[in-house]
């Protein structure tokens, strides 16, 4: 049983409130531990713990000594990778071969790339004609925006904290982190990683809890926050979007998307079916970045929907430790009825049920588990709910197209503009689609292939901002202007 406090001002507390919430393994709905809920009061602590550190040893670094420090975090994450591993596996149930391979060495890739980008992140300078011909110069200086409040989510829980907390901190900023109520493993085992590596308290705090009424609303309001950066649903990233329009505070959202892929005949279709493969159904279909809508051009349709559906029925489904897993439950009982909802929404709504389409049947001690079948669906109308909302599950909608033009439609027809895939040898097409897809991230012939120097966000209700690379680092400053009179 795991016991999970809070992390303020580099000490693990209780909770002041003595409230605390479990911790379920979503593979058998046991309880793995309990999690102090962070009171109104804990949150103050932690953000004026965030404030007092701002203006103390670390505000005093310069970003090639707190480079140093973060690189010595990355060292850390890789040094414990086990616990990492087996952390964030229980909390989400997801497969060892998969964390092991892209979570945890993303949560240390994102101190690194963003410790070594903020030593060459240049700024400007001007000098300006006086009438006295003397002349003036103006050089812009970049300074951490303050504490910034980061809430994540649970489907990458150590992934997208870091991708935050990471360039947050080598811009010289404070955080308190409020992880996700599903996962808060590995956020909390960071707090450990950061004192070792010489993180001066209070550089790093942790709350736990829920959204509205707990740590996450105590947080998003707090005055002393100035600047939030948000990963989560659209519903959620507006109401965070409204707690930091009071104070004119700045606000990073990267929310939900109903990504599409457009297969054309004239792709390599060996490289489409294993790439949409893993777009639908990695993490159990738990990816924002992840295929919802499939548009396969019509000469290649019946041949595409029967081979992706004979692989995914091929998919082992079993917890995170058995090496042949490849794919684990959903987070928790509440969002497999959520997903499961969709599955008989589906059938209401008319569709022709390829593959799965309920709960698997797993061993006696899995049964309480958050288990769904990898699903298929063809024959949707394009208005069905089925097609327009995001489901978050192992689940797509194939829907075949004619031409170029149609295709580009039914990509752009949703509310969401997160991200796409493009299926083409043909390369002229490749970038004559691409540039019409309303979308923040567009891959062509692959999907997750991330550098984490590139623009990352979305457009319409998938997001506001952009964080990645050089985006960051202007995310995480305040650019401030001297002129200086010769
Ligand atoms: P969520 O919005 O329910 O929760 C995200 C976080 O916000 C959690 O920590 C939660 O406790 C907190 N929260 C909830 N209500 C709040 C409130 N009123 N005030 C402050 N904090 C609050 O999202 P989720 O279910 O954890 O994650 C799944 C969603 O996240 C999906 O929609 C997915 O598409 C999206 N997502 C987007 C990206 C991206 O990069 N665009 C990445 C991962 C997940
Ligand atoms: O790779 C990343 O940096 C990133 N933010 C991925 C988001 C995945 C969404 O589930």
């Amino acid at each position: 049983m795991t016991e999970t406090k809070n992390f303020i001002n580099g000490c693990y507390c209780d909770s002041s409130s003595g409230k605390t919430f479990d911790n379920i393994n979503p593979c058998t709905g046991e309880l793995i531990g309990k999690v102090h809920e962070a009171s109104a009061e804990d949150v103050d602590r932690a953000v004026r713990a965030a404030r007092k550190a701002l203006y103390g040893l670390w505000g005093k670094m310069t970003d090639m000594e707190r480079g140093a420090i973060l690189h010595r975090v990355a060292d850390g994450i890789e040094a414990r990778f086990d616990e990492f591993l087996a952390a964030e596996c229980a909390d989400t149930g997801k497969p060892y071969k998969l964390a092991s391979h892209i979570d945890i060495p993303r949560g240390a890739a994102n101190f690194r790339l963003f410790a070594d980008a903020v030593a060459n992140f240049a700024t400007e300078a001007f000098q300006t004609p006086t009438p006295d011909g003397q002349g003036a110069f103006n050089v812009a200086v970049r300074k951490p925006k303050g504490v910034i409040a980061v809430i994540s989510p649970w489907n990458l829980p150590l992934l997208l904290m870091t991708w935050k907390v990471g360039p947050a901190l080598a811009c010289g900023n404070t955080v308190v982190v409020k992880p996700s109520e599903e996962t808060p493993l590995t956020t909390s085992l960071l707090g450990e990683v950061m004192n070792d590596a010489g993180v001066p308290p209070g550089v790093f705090n942790v709350v736990n809890g829920f959204g509205p009424d707990s740590a996450g609303a105590f947080l998003t309001e707090h005055s002393g926050v100035d600047a939030i950066t948000f990963t989560g649903e659209t519903r959620t990233g507006e109401i965070i979007a409204r707690a930091a329009a009071t104070g004119l505070r700045d606000v990073s959202l990267e929310c939900g998307g109903k990504n599409p892929s457009l297969v054309f005949a004239d792709c390599d279709l060996e490289k489409a079916i294993e790439g949409t493969l893993r777009s639908v159904f990695s993490n159990s279909g738990q990816v924002c970045l992840g295929t919802e809508r499939v548009y396969v051009e019509r000469a290649i349709f019946d041949e595409f929907v029967s081979r992706l559906a004979q692989e995914a029925s091929k998919f082992k489904l079993g917890v995170p430790t058995d090496p042949d897993s490849d794919m684990g439950p959903l987070v928790s009982r509440e969002h497999q009825q959520k997903v499961l909802s969709y599955y008989d929404l589906a059938r209401e709504e008319g569709a022709t049920v390829v593959l799965g389409g309920g709960v698997p049947s797993m061993p006696a001690e899995l049964a309480n588990g958050a288990w769904v079948e990898p699903t298929i669906w063809t024959g949707l109308p394009d208005n069905a709910r089925v097609v327009t909302e995001e489901i978050f599950g192992p689940c797509c909608h194939i829907r075949p197209f004619d031409t170029e033009e149609e295709v580009i439609e039914l990509a752009n027809d949703t509310t969401y503009g997160l991200a796409a895939s493009v299926w083409t040898e043909n390369v002229s097409r490749a970038l004559r689609v691409s540039r019409q897809i309303d979308c923040g991230i567009l891959w062509v012939n692959s999907w997750f292939l991330r550098d984490l120097r590139t623009p990352f966000g979305g457009t319409k209700h998938s997001g506001l901002g952009r964080e990645g690379g050089v985006h960051s680092l202007e995310f995480y400053t305040e650019l401030q202007n001297i002129c200086i009179k010769v």
